[in-house]
């Protein structure tokens, strides 16, 4: 996903950043359809946490760093 092997928040926060958008060479086109949408979200979720441990962010964590207010938006900070 985002190189480093492991699927975390980061993997989210990529599609996340680039919901909606379609096109070639998007890293958050996790299926390679062609578009960033609610089924590569799916897909990480899918995967999400696999490869590593990653600590569950809190509210508190969403909410102070600003990088993942769109995923807070999106709803997807409190599905993990
Ligand atoms: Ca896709």
């Amino acid at each position: 996903m985002t190189g480093d092997g492991i699927v975390n928040i980061f993997d989210l926060v990529e599609v996340a950043s680039q919901f909606g958008q379609s096109g070639e060479n998007l890293s958050g086109d996790v299926n390679s359809d062609g578009t960033v949408n609610i089924f590569d979200l799916v897909e990480i979720a899918s995967h999400f946490g696999e490869e590593a441990v990653v600590a569950a962010p809190t509210d508190g964590f969403c909410a102070t760093h600003a990088r993942f207010r769109l995923a807070q938006q999106l709803g997807i900070c409190y599905t993990f």
